[in-house]
C-alpha cells in the first residue's frame, strides 16, 4: 500500500470543505488477471502523474490493493489453504463488505484503516493496518474489483490489464516462489485448480466493464500516457465546478 505523503487534510479539485468530511477523490479500478502487471501500472500511473502536473507536490495519490481485504480463514479453511484446496480467486474470499465501506470513505473524504494481510500465512496481520489519508486520485487494483455492481459502480474510471495468460503464468510462478515461500507443485498446482478456472469465471467476464483494456500491461506506454493525460485533464479543468454543488466527475462515471 502507498500512502499520500502528507497527512494534512487538504482541499479537493473543488476546493470544498464541509466540516468532517472532505473533498471526494478520483476513483481508478484497475482490475486483471493475477500478475497482469496491475500494481505495476498503478505504479506508472502515480509516477507519470507527478511528472505532468506541475502541482504534484500538492497532488496526492494514494494505491490501494484489493489483496488486503482477503477475509481471515476459519481454522478450517486454514487447514485447506495449507493443502492448496482453498481459493483464494473466488469473489467471497474477499471481505467485499469491507471494501464497499471503504472505498464510500474513500469518495465521502473520511480517512480509513485498510488491514494488513501475509500470503505467507494466508491471514490478517493482527495489530497492523494502514490509514488511508484523504488523497486526490485513488487506484483500487485487484482481479475482481469489478465484480460486485455495487463496488464497481463507485469508480470514476475502470482499466483492465489485459495480459496473455502465459506470460502471466511465467510471472506468477517465481512470484510464488520467492515471495510466497511455496515450492513448484504447489503453485501449478493450485494454478491449474483454482487461479486459472476462477480467472475464466469471475476475472475475464469483467473485462467488459472496463473504459480502457490496457494491451501488455505496464509495458505499454502509450495506454498509461494517454490514461495519465486524461486524468490530469479532469483533475484540472473541472475545477470551480462547486457551486452546483454536484460532483464535477459524475459526468464521466458510467453506469453498467
Ligand atoms: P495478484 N493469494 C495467495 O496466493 N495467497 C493468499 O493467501 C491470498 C491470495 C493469491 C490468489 C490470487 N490466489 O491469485 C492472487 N491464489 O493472490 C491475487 N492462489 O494477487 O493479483 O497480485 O496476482
Ligand atoms: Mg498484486
Amino acid at each position: 500500500v502507498n500512502m499520500g505523503t502528507s497527512r494534512k487534510m487538504s482541499f479537493g479539485f473543488n476546493g470544498k470543505m464541509n466540516g468532517v468530511e472532505g473533498k471526494t477523490p478520483f476513483l481508478i479500478g484497475v482490475s486483471g488477471g493475477t500478475a497482469s502487471g496491475k500494481s505495476t501500472v498503478c505504479k506508472r500511473i502515480m509516477e507519470k502523474l507527478g511528472q505532468v502536473d506541475k502541482d504534484h507536490t500538492e497532488r496526492q495519490v494514494v494505491c490501494i490493493s484489493q489483496d488486503s481485504f482477503y477475509r481471515d480463514l476459519t481454522p478450517a479453511e486454514k487447514l485447506k489453504a495449507e493443502k492448496g484446496q482453498y481459493n483464494f480467486d473466488h469473489p467471497d474470499a474477499f471481505n467485499n463488505d469491507l471494501i464497499l465501506q471503504t472505498l464510500r470513505d474513500i469518495l465521502a473524504g473520511r480517512k480509513c484503516e485498510i488491514p494488513a494481510y501475509d500470503y505467507r500465512t494466508n491471514s490478517l496481520i493482527k495489530d497492523k493496518v494502514t490509514t488511508i489519508y484523504p488523497a486526490d486520485v485513488v487506484l483500487f487494483e485487484g482481479i475482481l474489483v469489478f465484480y460486485f455492481p455495487n463496488i464497481r459502480d463507485l469508480f470514476h474510471m475502470k482499466l483492465f490489464v489485459d495480459t496473455d495468460s502465459d506470460t502471466r503464468l511465467a510471472r506468477r510462478v517465481p512470484r510464488d516462489i520467492n515471495e510466497r515461500g511455496r515450492d513448484l507443485d504447489y503453485v501449478l498446482n493450485q494454478y491449474m485448480n483454482f487461479v486459472k478456472p476462477a480467472f475464466e469465471e469471475f476475472c475475464l467476464p469483467t473485462k467488459k466493464f472496463a473504459d480502457v483494456i490496457i494491451p501488455r500491461g505496464a509495458d505499454n506506454t502509450v495506454a498509461i500516457d494517454l490514461i495519465v493525460h486524461h486524468i490530469w485533464d479532469i483533475l484540472h479543468t473541472k475545477n470551480g465546478d462547486s457551486a452546483s454543488g454536484q460532483h464535477p466527475y459524475i459526468e464521466h462515471r458510467r453506469t453498467s
